[in-house]
């Protein structure tokens, strides 16, 4: 058996001082964080035996990739941040906490401080001749009672799969709205039949996907952050089910309990009263929110997003 350099004194020793391990200052949860990662690259190079036109070319990648804002839709595709959804879900079990709807990931695309609104919106500028969607629901707290005041924080993408602000072709917090229930828990929202999301064919996740063999389409779907005062914050998706990559999401995001049931009607009279012209969708999605273990439960994570509030 040949030695493994990684594991040598002299290496350890250049990587305990390359992470810090030898200096006072700095933050020992990121020397020990470094450490583990400088570690383990370096295994990862010698016992994977990567070439030096292998390890230049990731080099290379990951400035591609961060110069196009993609680090984002890569964590998305490779599982990572659907793992994280994985481990909060059991960490709940292990506490015997749990229950309410599912969590599943926020995805890259959320941008904060949209309009608010009060028990309905209409989220669409009418600039898209897209398939009009009547969204709604209920939200309910962890007692099953329906729960009024909660914001139903939500986003999706136009009928080319692109979201705005990240799309500058869309106006200001286009299909992005904060909808607060009304006494009886209830929250509506006239939009437009959003499209499934595909990652840019010519960016570096694309890229990494091609030579994975897969794809990187999403199935049609709705964003939701969801918060009441006394609950945990919810961040969560429906998936909608007409879609054919419901099941086969780049992103795997689509749960049991988060398919969004889509009805088309083509009903002149039905669509009258509801003052529309032609074919439109229904889409009902009640939500059930967990009681707040602790206060700090009751905010989204500190993920760094677009436009930040105060
Ligand atoms: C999306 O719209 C999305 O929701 C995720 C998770 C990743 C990329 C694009
Ligand atoms: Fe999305």
């Amino acid at each position: 058996m040949t030695v493994k350099i990684s594991h040598t004194p002299e290496v350890q020793k250049l990587f305990d001082d390359a992470c810090g391990l030898s200096a006072d200052q700095g933050s020992p949860r990121v020397k020990a964080l470094m450490k583990r990662i400088v570690n383990d690259a370096a295994k990862i190079i010698e016992d994977l035996e990567v070439t030096q036109d292998e390890f230049w070319f990731a080099v290379d990648y990951l400035n591609r990739l961060g110069k196009s804002y993609e680090a984002g839709l890569l964590v998305a595709g490779l599982g990572l941040e659907h793992f994280l959804d994985l481990l909060e879900d059991a960490k709940e079990a292990r506490a015997g906490l749990g229950g309410g709807t599912p969590r599943t990931i926020e995805g890259p695309l959320y941008v904060a401080g949209a309009p608010i609104c009060q028990g309905e919106a209409r989220m669409d500028d009418g600039s898209e001749n897209g398939t009009v969607m009547f969204l709604k629901g209920r939200v309910f707290g962890a007692d099953g009672k329906p729960l009024a005041g909660a914001t139903v924080d939500l986003w999706h993408a136009n009928t080319k799969g692109n979201y705005s602000f990240f799309d500058k072709s869309q106006s200001e917090y286009h299909l992005r709205r904060r909808i607060v229930t009304d006494a009886e828990g209830r929250y509506s929202a006239r939009t437009i039949v959003p499209s499934g999301y595909a990652c840019s064919v010519d960016g570096p996740t694309q890229e990494a996907l091609n030579l994975l063999g897969r794809h990187g389409h999403r199935p049609a779907h709705v964003h939701f952050f969801l918060s009441a005062p006394g609950h945990s914050h919810l961040t969560t998706q429906i998936n909608l089910s007409h879609d054919p990559y419901l099941w086969d999401d780049y992103a795997y995001a689509t749960r049991d309990g988060l398919v969004g049931e889509i009805r088309f009607v083509e009903d002149a009279a039905a669509a009258a009263a509801r003052g529309v012209e032609g074919r439109f969708a229904e889409v009902d999605f009640d939500f059930r929110l967990q009681a707040a273990p602790t206060p700090e439960a009751e905010q989204r994570s500190r993920r760094p997003r677009a436009l930040q509030e105060a």
